[in-house]
């Protein structure tokens, strides 16, 4: 994802010492999926191991060659064919589980709906009858900018089981943000909803449709679901889902499609420069979700309720809202609305009424809930959590440990998963039944994976060193390109270490060998000659008692090149802040690491600037901190927060 060359980077040198670790409890580990030998048995033949786990799907024709690697272009399952929305649906009800819940959907409001499998099957058959009826074919591309809601997954599995390649645009997002990608992606059919429900409020959808696609004349229709009821304007392209799929047929026989037919394109969050168009295909891609989201999660789709809270439109919810967990056959809870709708106690609400099993979140969700504080989740019953996931960012230890104590009641495996809507599935993690997990560690390579984290030249760092993550050898959920921009590929992951997959993450291997992540290398700051990672420098700043969450970057300072500059939630969140305090978070990172990275400045504000997926912006505050004017916001969650920031800040 780095675009700009990183600079030639010296180890990281200040790393923040963690002794905590926690092993899976006994009985958890004799029943895990995954014992500790899968390791050892993925190692001794990677390409068997993965054919094995290809195994996992149901394929109308095998493949011929399990992998045809012309580096950098990866063909995985070669002459393979196979449907995926047959992979997460009819298979399932073929073999006698029509009437387990396919997805447990609540929306914001308090209403509900169940899903079973037979019903997604009919749903789904019906879309996809819709879509050839509306000139969709094999290989067009189709946008959907839609809520929360179980039409988004429908029209997903109805794109995959047409052939047509789904692009997923956030229902957050611009008109300019969706204008850009119906652009580059050159849809012919957008499905959208009136709108969705919000903090307590329809939002609405529609219009910026209208706006995007007036004077775009490569999209044909608008495929528009009724989920507010708010009034929408109507031209002669549109069309409503109820009125057509409402009345299509449920009989559609499915088309087996080759492994490597595209499946979706998605963008990537952008936090540092234009987004890109990841392609990804077919019959690796159900490979990877399916096995990690058995493997990482111990899923067990009879007794499991699982819930992943990310938003459809970033690559968790495609691999772990719907790929991974319906190829599976596991019940899926799906949320529409943010987490303090009615009321902060709403996830663990969730988690309560439908018995949730597993949840899978990102930490900025985890420091809000530590910042409301851990008397609003102990009014709830959590005892049906088993595993908890992590996934978006470097999980700070502090949180970590706090997610595991108030959510998982001490005693549930935590896995901090990292990977990227590039690498298409989880890629470094614990295994739940298998690894003792140090809080804020990703631990390690999953089976099957080869990544390592290497020095400057490329070479593997030693033990207690840093250096930048790769992955050296191909893996059947990589991406397979940026759509309409080879070149871009080659550049953005190819051309910085010869042979090596370069994610753009800088990492770091401890005494132990374990692997921990140190976000965007864009990221690293440099201070009087010292490479320091914000990761680290955050992590310090929250585990001070009175800070939820923190952001760090490297403004342009004449003495020392860079000059750290601290952004700091509050626990209570206030915002007048005594000056001593200040200076005892100042005092407290120097203590923490070292005098070098102590920060320059410290300020105090009431939010952060985010992504979908939660990711701080950096490239945003580093603008402020260097009292330049704010460059593009339209991938944030909420721009008008970038004003709430430089208001607040002193001349
Ligand atoms: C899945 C997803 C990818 C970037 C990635 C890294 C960061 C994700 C992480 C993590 C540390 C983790 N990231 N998971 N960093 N620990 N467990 O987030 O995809 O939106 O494409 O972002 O997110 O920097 O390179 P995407």
């Amino acid at each position: 994802m780095a675009d700009s060359t990183p600079q030639s980077q010296e180890t990281l040198s200040n790393l923040l010492h963690e002794t905590r670790s926690f092993p899976p409890p006994a009985d958890f580990a004799a029943n895990a999926n995954v014992k500790a030998d899968a390791y050892e048995h993925a190692a001794a033949d990677r390409l068997a191991f993965w054919e094995e786990q290809a195994g996992r799907l149901q394929w109308e024709r095998t493949w011929d060659t399990v992998l045809d690697w012309q580096a950098p272009y990866a063909k995985w399952f070669v002459g393979g064919k196979l449907n995926a929305s047959v992979n997460c649906v009819d298979r399932h009800v073929d073999a006698g589980n029509g009437e387990r819940a396919a997805i447990q959907w609540e929306g914001e409001p308090g209403d509900s709906r169940t899903i079973t499998y037979a019903e997604l099957r009919d749903e789904v058959s019906r879309a996809a009858n819709v879509l050839t009826e509306l000139g969709v074919g094999k290989g067009d591309r189709v946008a959907i900018y839609m809520p929360m809601i179980p039409e988004t997954v429908v029209a997903m599995l109805a794109c995959a089981r047409i052939g047509a390649v789904h692009m997923v645009v956030f229902g957050g997002f611009s008109v300019d943000a969706l204008g850009q990608r119906l652009d580059d992606s050159q849809a012919k059919l957008v499905i959208t909803a009136d709108g969705g429900y919000r903090r307590g409020k329809p939002s609405s959808l529609k219009p910026a449709v209208d706006e995007a696609v007036a004077g775009r004349p490569a999209v044909e229709n608008v495929l528009v679901v009724r989920r507010t009821g708010q009034e929408v304007d109507w031209t002669e392209r549109d069309v409503w889902w109820h009125e057509t799929v409402g009345g299509a047929s449920s009989e559609h026989t499915p088309e087996a499609h080759d492994a490597e037919d595209p499946l979706f394109i998605m963008y990537t969050s952008g936090t540092t420069a234009r987004p890109k168009g990841i392609l990804h295909t077919t019959g690796g891609y159900l490979t990877q979700t399916s096995y990690t989201h058995w493997s990482v999660f111990d899923l067990k789709p009879e007794t499991d309720v699982y819930w992943c809270a990310a938003d459809i439109g970033w690559i968790t919810g495609h691999s772990y809202i719907v790929y991974g967990p319906l190829s599976n056959g596991g019940t899926v809870v799906m949320y529409e609305g943010t987490p303090d709708t009615p009321h902060k106690g709403r996830f663990w609400e969730i988690v309560q009424k439908y018995g949730v099993t597993i949840a899978y979140m990102a930490p900025t969700a985890i420091r809000t809930f530590m910042k409301w504080g851990e008397e609003i989740p102990a009014e709830y019953d959590l005892s049906s959590l088993r595993v908890l996931g992590s996934v978006g960012e470097p999980i700070n230890p502090e949180a970590y440990v706090w997610y595991r104590q108030n959510i998982g009641g001490g005693n549930v495996p935590v896995v901090d998963t990292w990977w990227q809507t590039e690498t298409g599935a989880i890629m470094v993690s614990p295994l739940p039944g298998v690894t003792s997990a140090k809080p804020g560690a990703a631990m390690g390579p999953i089976p099957g994976i080869d990544a390592d984290v290497v020095d400057d030249e490329g070479n593997p760092v030693p033990d207690g060193e840093g250096g930048f993550i790769v992955v050296r050898e191909p893996w059947p959920a990589m991406l397979r390109g940026i759509w309409g921009d080879d070149q871009r590929y080659k550049d953005t992951y190819w051309s910085r270490f010869p042979g090596l997959y370069f994610p753009g993450d800088g990492a770091k291997k401890d005494e132990d060998g374990d692997m921990w992540l140190l976000g965007r290398v864009d990221d690293v700051m440099l201070v009087s000659g010292h490479n320091l990672s914000t990761t680290e420098v955050e992590s310090a700043l929250v585990s001070h008692p009175e800070v939820a969450e923190a952001a760090v970057v490297g403004a342009a300072d004449k003495v020392t090149g860079q000059a750290i500059v601290g952004f700091v939630i509050l626990r209570g969140g206030g915002e007048s802040v005594p000056d001593e305090l200040l200076q005892e978070l100042r005092n407290h990172v120097g203590a923490s690491l070292g005098p070098i990275a102590k920060p320059a400045r410290i300020l105090a504000v009431p939010e952060l600037p985010k992504t979908r997926s939660g990711k701080i912006m950096r490239r945003l505050l580093r603008d402020i901190a260097e009292n330049r004017d704010i460059g593009d916001t339209s991938t944030l969650t909420d721009a008008s927060i970038m004003d709430v920031i430089a208001k607040q800040l002193p001349k």
